[in-house]
């Protein structure tokens, strides 16, 4: 954005203190009615969705650690192991309904579901004229502001102090009259007070259920309340008032009248101290701290808790620039929410949409995991539900692992930590979900959800649906995490710290494989969620020999195998790991050319099934590529080509990934452009309305409803489209430049700031397509010896040899 005219039509456009550059700016000129379309904040703890409402503001408000439930301790199937036998029987009998029937037996609890804080509202008591009315989020400072006659509102949740900051400042001659007012749907008591015409408060104290399952199968009724149990919180709105008057009202608010500005800071601690720690016995003090914290930030200005939290945050969204191409300055001007319907309606060229939609993944990601081994939930951390959809959990079949693919090539691996650090306690439940549910002895697994508790059972309480309830790859697929951050930092003492997790994932999967007909294979089996249908006409859901197991496994026991070298593990396990691989039932081609899923070649029930787990290995794994294994990369092109094209958002997410490492760069764009069709609000219910996969008005991901993982794919997506790695045996690295760079920003464009595996991070730019400058930095450990790095792009190739900390300008 760097021409003139374009200036001047933004400046017309946005007359506000500063601008930023579309790509980094959601902008709209109406409060928002609905959840989707109201703009989240969060600083990776705490969080707020704010729907910038003139006559009412509504400020929904939430903190990751509140959960329902306590430490996961009990094994709710102690014996569901010894039924594996009698599966394994009736689908060696090919008896598929018998094996179906019986795996409601190897079922455990429902996980916890993520909770609502509560919501702040203020009601104006003036009457402020509408028009004029602006709502931004500025997405590179992390700052939303809302803008009216009469006022200015700004809000931003600070990493650096631990609070959520708002100032209504009165502008226009104006004053700030408006009624404070907390509300939340948990047990608790709200405190209003007010001092000295200087300070009021708002404090909440609450807790959450200590159990509760999900709203598909015990609802509301299944929440169990008892105030000496379970997570407790509590909330400190502290009110700021400059000039005016401050007093509370008969309903528990605050009010607040003629005042020149008024400064809110939010803080919550809740007691929540570990997934092994119950949240009363052993919770923190979460009074004190949050008292604490309030207190910190009472001293510091407006001004320098801003510019802490900039500074705080650019660290990490700093790290990476995307330029796709130039948009027209006409379309720039209009709000976001129109440029999404012409982008979807008209097929407009929009790439500052599209660097945008990029971008937010990366603000969205920063602002909900910054919180030690507390990972970004389903709604990352933005959720108004007490019974919020899947719980609002972890579900490992891929949306919990999905939210963490742009962390590492997007530069930031400090905030997959809370990811890894989550990983690392899986084997605490895993281990005994492993003995008691598939009586393997050795490792640890992971089934088909996890909470805050980090509970590993399958779920499903004897009757869930064994399509989804019965998976067990979970820790398989989501080890493969230690093993990427690895290969992006190489960072071997880190390496060794979770040897004994990634090992154990491994271990899980080589004592759960059993031999049929030469080779091995899962039995029982399922494939996530899909269902097959058998020649004679069942449609059954647990198999033997299923593609999905076999390809998680492989790319696991792949990951252990090369850990294992790097580390000098013992050549016995390595020779294992080998024989196992070898062994390992090899992928087929079914008869529509497509890769196989089941053992046999059966049909799917849904063909345009929204997952498509077994096609893992070519993406996020990496034992499918177009240059080594090209007849398997051909049968998942296939595949997706009979999926077609309407599905989730997440699934939509996850396609563009696939095609880019298909190389298919026209495919990969087209389906990004799918993954940004524009879909009207849930709650929206007009003749016009747009339902399914795609992006709301506030550009958070549809599946629908919300879940954040299409963000986060959609982001891993535009940046596999643009540079792919490979840590080689001998340490070398591989990279190839715009492996899928489509038409549409082939003319010419640059990053800065990407990662590539072998610890890299790359700058460069293109022009028609080919590589026009190219920055390598070498950013492993000071200890790493001099590493050799080939790059290439469609025409050429680079080889350079660099030595940690270095910077080479590629020729
Ligand atoms: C899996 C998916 C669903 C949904 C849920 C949270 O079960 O199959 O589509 O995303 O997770």
């Amino acid at each position: 954005m760097r021409v003139m005219s374009l200036l001047a039509t933004l400046l017309a456009v946005f007359p506000t203190n500063r601008i930023a550059a579309q790509s980094n700016l959601l902008h709209y000129t109406s409060p928002a009615t609905y959840f989707e379309e109201a703009l989240p904040i969060g600083n990776g703890s705490q969080g707020a969705m704010v729907y910038g409402r003139i006559d009412e503001e509504r400020l929904s408000l939430n903190d990751i650690t509140l959960w329902t439930g306590e430490p996961d301790r009990e094994v709710y199937s102690p014996d569901a192991y010894k039924h594996i036998a009698g599966i394994r029987e009736a689908l060696f009998r090919e008896d598929y309904r018998e094996a179906d029937r019986l795996q409601r037996a190897v079922q455990g609890h429902y996980c916890q579901n993520y909770q609502p804080l509560g919501t702040l509202t203020f009601l104006n008591l003036n009457d402020n004229e509408k028009r004029e009315y602006r709502r931004e989020l500025d997405i590179e400072r992390a700052v939303a502001t809302v803008s009216y006659p009469g006022c200015r509102r700004e809000y931003f949740a600070s990493a650096p102090d631990s609070v959520i900051v708002v100032r209504l400042l009165a502008t226009d001659g104006g004053k700030i009259n408006e009624r404070f007012r907390y509300h939340c749907q948990l047990p608790h008591q709200t405190k209003a007070s007010a001092q000295r015409d200087s300070v009021g408060e708002l404090i909440t104290d609450g807790y959450a259920a200590w159990t509760s399952k999900p709203n598909y199968v015990g609802g509301a009724n299944s929440f169990r309340y008892d105030s000496n149990r379970a997570i407790h919180f509590r909330t400190i709105v502290r009110l700021l008032p400059r000039g005016g008057k401050i007093r509370t009202i008969e309903d528990g608010g605050v009010e607040v009248t003629d005042a020149n500005e008024v400064l809110i800071l939010i803080a919550n601690v809740t007691s929540f101290n570990g997934a092994d720690k119950d949240p009363v016995r052993e919770g923190r003090n979460y009074q004190r701290l949050v008292r604490n914290r309030i207190e910190a930030a009472t001293v510091r200005s407006f001004d320098n808790l801003l510019s802490r939290h900039v500074e705080d945050y650019q660290q990490f969204y700093k790290r990476v620039s995307l330029e796709l191409g130039t948009t027209d300055p006409a379309i720039s001007a209009k709000t976001t929410e129109q440029q999404l319907r012409d982008y979807t309606d008209k097929g407009e060229k929009n790439p500052d949409l599209e660097e945008l939609y990029y971008n937010y993944g990366r603000y969205l990601l920063i602002s909900c995991s910054r919180t030690k081994n507390v990972p970004a939930n389903l709604q990352g951390l933005w959720n108004e539900s007490i019974l919020p959809p899947w719980s609002s959990n972890y579900t490992t079949n891929i949306n919990a692992e999905e939210n963490y693919w742009p962390a590492e090539i997007a530069g930031l691996p400090e905030i997959h930590e809370a990811l890894l650090g989550f990983i690392r306690q899986l084997p605490a439940t895993g281990e005994q979900t492993a003995r008691a549910y598939y009586g393997v002895q050795q490792g640890w697994c992971l089934g088909h959800n996890t909470d805050i508790w980090g509970m590993t059972c399958p779920v499903g309480e004897h009757g869930g649906d064994p399509s989804w309830a019965n998976w067990n790859m979970g820790g398989a697929w989501i080890s493969t995490h230690l093993w990427e951050h690895y290969t992006f930092t190489m960072d071997g003492d880190w390496l060794r710290s979770v040897w004994p997790v990634l090992r154990g994932a491994a271990d899980f999967c080589m004592g759960w494989l059993v031999e049929k007909d030469g080779y091995l294979l899962t039995a029982p089996a399922t494939s996530p969620e899909n269902i097959y249908r058998t020649p004679d006409g069942y449609d059954g859901r647990t198999v033997y020999g299923g593609y999905a197991d076999l390809s998680m496994i492989r790319e696991c026991l792949m990951d252990a195998r090369r850990a294992a070298l790097v580390l000098g593990e013992s050549a016995d396990y390595v020779r294992r790991i080998d024989d196992t691989l070898k062994r390992l039932l090899p992928y087929r081609i079914g008869k529509r050319g497509n890769l196989q899923e089941w053992y046999h070649d059966w049909e799917d029930q849904d063909w345009h099934h929204r997952h498509q787990s077994h096609l893992f290995g070519l993406f996020p794994g990496h034992h499918i590529t177009v240059d080594a294994t090209p007849e398997l990369a051909a049968a998942c092109k296939r595949t997706l080509e009979i999926k077609g094209e309407r599905t989730t958002g997440w699934s939509t997410g996850w396609r563009v990934n696939l095609q880019a490492r298909l190389h298919e760069a026209e495919t990969a764009y087209k389906i990004y452009r799918v993954l940004l069709n524009y879909i009207s609000p849930d709650g929206y219910q007009g003749p016009d309305k747009r339902r399914g996969g795609g992006t709301y008005p506030n550009l958070l991901d549809a599946h629908a409803p919300f879940q954040i993982d299409g963000n986060f794919g959609g982001t891993a997506g535009v940046m596999e489209m643009l540079v792919q790695s490979v840590l080689n045996e001998n340490s070398s690295a591989d990279v190839r430049l715009l492996p899928a760079l489509p038409k549409a920003w082939a003319e010419s464009g640059s990053v800065k700031g990407l990662r590539a595996r072998g610890g890299y991070e790359l700058d460069f730019a293109w022009k028609d397509g080919r590589i026009t400058a190219l920055t390598v930095h070498d950013l492993r450990p000071a200890t790493a010896s001099n590493a050799q790095l080939t790059l290439r792009d469609a025409s050429r190739t680079w080889r350079v040899k660099t030595r940690p900390g270095q910077t080479k300008q590629v020729k």
